[in-house]
């Protein structure tokens, strides 16, 4: 058979690509534009020219900052040498969970020194009441509109009178006198707060329950849930907070459920890091927690379902694994994995490594934290936010953030030096590197009231802008110091943590939104700036996680009335009333916060953790000298020093 002439194909004729062709067509195009806009009569011209300039100058309030438009995920680092692992020992085990629950109910709070600080001088979200942006206004309209068409009628603001209970935000209208302090903390404060989070922690899991059972996420307000891995991402994520609230009854339909529907063997595709901080690490907890095999069994199963991801051409793991299939790729639309993702699964699989004396978990993550160690391309121990998993480079260089993509990358730095028996000079050294880098690159204060905060750079640019992620960062600073680091890191972890709250205490709903931008101008009026499209508050733990750090080693009891405050407005603003709590389109708005329908998994598996831990008293209640917290708010044991 003959081969199709060129007379075979149909030819078709566009005009002005006749005669000239692209750039002829370019002009034809201009012309016919030209001549349209002059038949416009004037009006419809001027109204189309309001159109564009209003589009520009939006598109310019909301235009993100450096790193915004690269926003994903998560956070995470690590480094360090193969070890000698020493066979698996345990620390003691935690109490059964009405022991537990018990023994955290308890007298001794006035054994407690009272802080005798006074407040911060700052503003407190009831006198800013009146500060609601007008945008919130139009936009609540339609919110309001879109929920009644879905059927949404339960959605309200407060549900919790803030003025009652113990302490707190009622009284932040002034400043404390020692005295005042006293009065908020009766007797019963500590068990009156842990029940508190107990109730929380109920509710969150009684609409997981009747909601979205065994799968990943509860959307409280739609009644139904979301699916990001099809693996009980909640139920999972939350075992380990169950067993320490001492709520016996719901860990033991939880851990019925995984004993006979968990599985692995699926054809889904995970995130590396995100499977390994939630799954790997809460199974493997909840393991030490209890010493209950079924767990560590559920963890060597994911554990090794997840190693595909380390077959790339550089070793650094690819974002991606189908664990039924045991292949691992990147996302679609790039090569590179995320910096702080690659490095911030270091403590799971070394842990895992550990109890399996199985040396290929620890060799691959040890394997990514040597290339990383040696990089060119940080700047005074800062990392860029991208790897390339086929040359191991970095790539997106020059952008430097504690934030999104970045911030893990140097807790894991610390925390694996901890978990490792405080012995892996290089992982310390990168530690003290990265921290004076944050303090000469991307410390600042802002106007008019000198809080400190830590910005971001790019390509030598600074912007004021600080991630809610970025919270992270007082807590690692005080386990630092607790282990021994520098004074000075304590003193800038208690300023840090001053900001944190005033990211919350300065919003109209005293919730933190998950960015803000500070001032440094002088004759600003007001420290904190948001964004329209950054006032969401998607239930994160970082600031209680290091209020929680901060009690602990200070004894200061500021930092649990802070956390109290956080607690109560949690309570007010994003418990759903028929079961769960939602995420939050606009944190500047109490009247109508706008539901975002979502409960992370993290809320009941690091926020309600955290602050139960930090209204605890009891300092052996997961002491930090025998665990350490993955960033996912796990505990893992401290390795037993070899002898
Ligand atoms: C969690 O999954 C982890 O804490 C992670 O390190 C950062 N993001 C969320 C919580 O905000």
């Amino acid at each position: 058979m003959q081969p199709p002439s060129r007379q075979d194909y149909v030819s078709l004729s566009l005009p002005g690509l006749e005669s000239g062709g692209y750039n002829n067509s370019k002009q034809w195009r201009r012309q016919s534009c030209w001549r349209k806009w002059k038949q416009l009569s004037r009006l419809q011209r001027s109204l189309i020219l309001c159109i564009v300039v209003l589009l520009f100058i939006f598109g310019l309030a909301t235009y993100p900052t450096v790193t915004e438009h690269l926003r994903g995920l998560g956070d995470g680092e690590q480094d360090t040498d193969s070890k000698d692992i020493p066979g698996p020992t345990f620390p003691p085990l935690l109490p059964e969970p009405d022991k537990m629950a018990q023994s955290a109910l308890p007298e001794q709070t006035s054994q407690r020194k009272l802080s005798t600080e006074s407040r911060p001088v700052l503003h407190n979200h009831l006198q800013r009441r009146g500060n609601a942006s007008e945008v919130v206004a139009e936009n609540k309209a339609a919110v309001v509109k879109e929920d009644l068409e879905e059927g949404v009628t339960g959605w309200h603001g407060p549900l919790v009178d803030t003025n009652q209970a113990t302490g707190g935000a009622k009284s932040k209208e002034k400043d404390d006198s020692p005295d005042d302090q006293e009065a908020k903390l009766p007797q019963d404060s500590e068990a009156s707060r842990l029940e508190e989070v107990r109730q929380a922690f109920r509710h969150a899991w009684n609409g997981y329950k009747q909601f979205s059972w065994g799968h990943d996420e509860l959307r409280p307000i739609s009644k139904t849930y979301s699916e990001w891995f099809g693996l009980g991402l909640t139920l999972i994520d939350a075992l380990d907070t169950m067993w320490l609230l001492g709520l016996k009854e719901e860990f033991e339909e939880a851990r019925a459920w995984v004993a006979t529907e968990l599985t692995f063997d699926k054809n889904v595709d995970v995130n590396l890091f995100e499977s390994t901080i939630r799954i790997l690490g809460g199974l493997l907890s909840t393991y030490h927690l209890t010493g209950d095999a079924l767990f560590l069994d559920k963890a060597k199963d994911i554990g090794s379902r997840l190693m595909p991801a380390f077959n790339t051409p550089s070793k650094i793991p690819y974002s991606d694994v189908n664990i039924g299939k045991g292949i691992a790729h990147p996302p679609r639309w790039t090569s590179d994995s995320t910096l702080s993702e690659v490095t911030s699964i270091q403590l799971e699989f070394r842990e895992l490594g550990r109890l399996t004396q199985d040396p290929q978990y620890e060799a691959a993550v040890d394997e990514v934290m040597k290339q990383i160690h040696k990089l060119d391309g940080k700047q005074d121990g800062l990392v860029p936010m991208f790897i390339n998993t086929n040359n191991g480079q970095f790539t997106h260089q020059g952008v430097y953030t504690l934030g999104a993509r970045a911030d893990s990358y140097y807790e894991y730095l610390l925390k694996q030096w901890i978990q490792g028996g405080k012995k892996d000079h290089q992982l310390l050294e990168d530690y003290l590197q990265a921290i004076e880098g944050v303090k000469k690159n991307l410390l600042q204060k802002s106007s008019p009231h000198g809080l400190t905060f830590v910005g971001e750079l790019s390509h030598g640019q600074f912007s004021p802008k600080m991630d809610h992620l970025v919270c992270f960062l007082p807590g690692t600073l005080a386990l630092g110091a607790h282990n021994g680091l520098p004074a000075d890191h304590m003193d800038l972890a208690k300023e840090l943590m001053e900001t944190c709250y005033q990211m919350y205490v300065q919003m109209e709903t005293g919730l933190s939104p998950e960015i803000v931008h500070f001032n440094m101008h002088e004759g600003s009026t007001r420290d904190i700036e948001v964004k329209l499209a950054d006032r969401h508050n998607l239930l994160r733990p970082e600031t209680v996680e290091s209020l929680f750090y901060l009690y602990r080693f200070t004894e200061d009891h500021k930092y649990q009335e802070w956390g109290w405050e956080i607690l109560q407005n949690f309570n007010k603003y994003t418990k759903v009333p028929s079961g769960g709590y939602t995420s939050i389109n606009n944190v500047r708005d109490p009247e109508y916060p706008s539901p975002r329908d979502k409960m992370e998994s993290f809320f009941l598996g690091e926020t309600l953790k955290y602050l139960y831990l930090l209204f605890s008293h009891d300092p052996d209640l997961v002491s930090l000298d025998q665990y350490v917290f993955n960033t996912e708010a796990h505990p893992l044991p401290i390795w037993p020093t070899a002898a």
